[in-house]
């Protein structure tokens, strides 16, 4: 079965003002959408057609020579993984066992907020900032481009992308000032609670 671009989980203009419906159109509706498009005409006639996205990502992580195919699957996951990682009224604090978790781990939530802050602000040029369960324990990571935690054998539980795509339209060179608003507006804790128990 080809790859599909899965539906939003919210409309297009949900969740305004903080990112803008001209954001989403281009995001979701160009990028996210070539991905899906660039990813089927890659492996259509080859052994990979038919394979699922995540034994895709798995089977050309790697390998220099299948870098299109690991890109644009990789790129397909993430997409659809950060449409869930926000929310229309989301951000905040998590609650109940995310939280415990995460105070285990980092000591403080502010010290999560430091490390996640800091991993997006310094992710130099395109990529992700993610937080990661990492054998059996959170971690603040940043990948470059496409990559992404499952290539590295950890469990991804929320992703924020740092493409300039994501952010320039509605905050121009200001990443800083996304990354807070996505923090403070826009994370789907829930989403990643339900990651979390999902381990
Ligand atoms: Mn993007």
């Amino acid at each position: 079965m080809a790859h599909t671009l899965p539906a939003l989980p919210y409309g297009l203009d949900a969740l305004e003002p903080h990112i803008s419906r001209q954001t989403l159109e281009f995001h979701y509706g160009k990028h996210h959408a070539a991905y899906v498009t660039n990813l089927n005409n890659l492996v259509a006639g080859s052994e990979l057609e038919g394979k699922s996205l995540e034994e895709t990502i798995l089977a050309v992580a790697g390998d220099g020579a299948k870098a299109g195919v690991f890109n644009n699957a990789a790129q397909v996951w993430n997409h659809s993984f950060y449409w869930q990682s926000i929310k229309p009224a989301g951000g905040g604090q998590p609650t109940g066992a995310l939280a415990d978790k995460i105070t285990a781990d980092f000591g403080s939530f502010e010290k999560f907020v430091e490390a996640f802050k800091a991993a997006g602000a310094t992710q130099f040029g395109s990529g992700w900032a993610w937080l990661v369960l990492d054998n059996g324990t959170l971690k603040v990571t940043k990948t470059a481009n496409a990559d992404l935690p499952l290539a590295h054998g950890q469990k991804a539980l929320l992703t924020m992308d740092v493409w300039e795509h994501a952010y320039y339209l509605d905050y121009q060179n200001r990443r800083p000032d996304y990354i807070s608003t996505f923090l403070d507006k826009l994370v789907n804790w829930d989403f990643v609670a339900a990651n979390l128990a999902a381990a």
